[in-house]
């Protein structure tokens, strides 16, 4: 993602430094993001609806007051990017004192049982308590995995070593961790299956067992687009609340994995960045985006955009054509009129 990152902020400065921003610059802009994003792996029709909802925005909106053309192709390019990797941070609820149980799904080494342990870690440095039960009964040496990152973390893990049946374990593990007035329960799954009929066949018999308010999907993100199908295919077999990114790390591919699961319609909540117990992130799109873009100053633009923007009501308009006018009217018109800048 660094790369791509790093594409899309010369882009950005590019068009920044032109002397005119004027049709030729924007299809330039589009031509490098168009550019970036095929490098990424994104799907090219993916690829060309972006490019063709930021050039015809750009081109046609009407300007704001007091906003550059520049400035608004910028925020044109983080809006539709925004939109582009999913909508809003739809974050897990979880808090002390709420019995919460999350549900990790995915196929084989996708980086699920890595994954609990970082989600676990996460809940726990926000002040809850964390348990984690291992209902991977397939991969030889699974518990001790999991018990052995958990272990750095010190965080709980409940596993039955002898039992073949996950339902069994994840029900138990449950009734374990009520009683010890635990907040969050995270269940690792298995991912090693003869096929992928019998894993999703697994995961919807645990997930009618134990009921969790949310089935996390791991995908690896270094798929690229391919994520697509396995979101699909998930969707299909169990209501995925939301989906894990792993191996966003060093991935070439990122972006196309994250744009085919916003295209899914699911939600990425979480994304991981690394092999140690620390790398998880919270997805926030438009913190991620603003990233991408490289935008520092960006928040500074857009607060300005948005405060141009500001409307006046029609009923004030019809006021003011009539002739009326009072002294609130003029203070809060000279409020508005500081807004755009010096008055200079
Ligand atoms: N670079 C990187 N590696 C990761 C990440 N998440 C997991 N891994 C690695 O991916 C490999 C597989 O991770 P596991 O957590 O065992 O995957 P799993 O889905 O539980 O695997 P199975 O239980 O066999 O299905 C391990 O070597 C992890 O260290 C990540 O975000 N970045
Ligand atoms: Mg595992």
């Amino acid at each position: 993602m660094e790369t791509v990152g790093r594409s899309l902020t010369d882009a950005v400065r590019k068009l920044l430094r032109m002397p005119n921003v004027d049709e030729k610059a924007i299809k330039e802009l589009v031509k490098d993001l168009q550019r970036t994003l095929l490098q990424a792996d994104v799907n090219v029709e993916l690829v060309l609806q972006l490019s063709k909802a930021v050039e015809d925005r750009s081109l046609k909106e009407q300007l704001p007051p007091g906003i550059t053309r520049r400035e608004h192709v910028v925020k044109v390019l983080y809006e539709e990017m925004t939109k582009f990797v999913g909508q809003d941070p739809a974050k897990i609820e979880v808090q002390p004192g709420l019995f919460r149980k999350l549900m990790l799904g995915g196929i084989q080494g996708t980086g699920k049982t890595t994954s609990s342990v970082k989600l676990a870690r996460f809940f726990q440095k926000r002040g809850l308590r964390v348990g984690i039960v291992g209902a991977d009964t397939y991969r030889p040496g699974a518990l001790e995995q999991l018990r052995q990152l958990a272990a750095r973390v010190e965080i709980p893990v409940y596993g039955e070593p002898g039992n073949k049946k996950p339902e069994d374990i994840a029900k138990h593990g449950l009734e374990h961790y009520r009683k010890e007035k635990t907040d969050l329960v995270i269940i690792d799954t298995a991912g090693r299956h003869r096929n992928e009929r019998d894993l999703m066949d697994e995961m919807k018999r645990i997930a009618s067992n134990v009921k969790p308010d949310e089935i996390v999907l791991a995908i690896d993100a270094t798929i690229g687009q391919q994520a697509i199908t396995q979101a699909r295919a998930f969707h299909e077999a169990t209501p995925v609340g939301s989906v894990l990114l792993t191996k966003m790390d060093g991935s070439a591919k990122g972006g196309g994995a994250l744009s085919a699961v916003a295209a899914t319609g699911s939600k990425v909540k979480f994304i991981g960045t690394g092999e140690r117990v620390e790398d998880l992130e919270q997805f926030v799109p438009t913190d991620f985006v603003g990233r991408l873009l490289g935008m520092g100053d960006l928040n500074a633009l857009l607060e300005k955009v948005k405060e141009a923007e500001v409307q006046v009501p029609e009923a004030k308009v019809k006021q003011f054509m009539e002739g009326r006018f009072t002294l609130k009217d003029m203070y809060d018109q000279m409020e508005n009129l500081r807004k755009m800048g010096p008055l200079r």
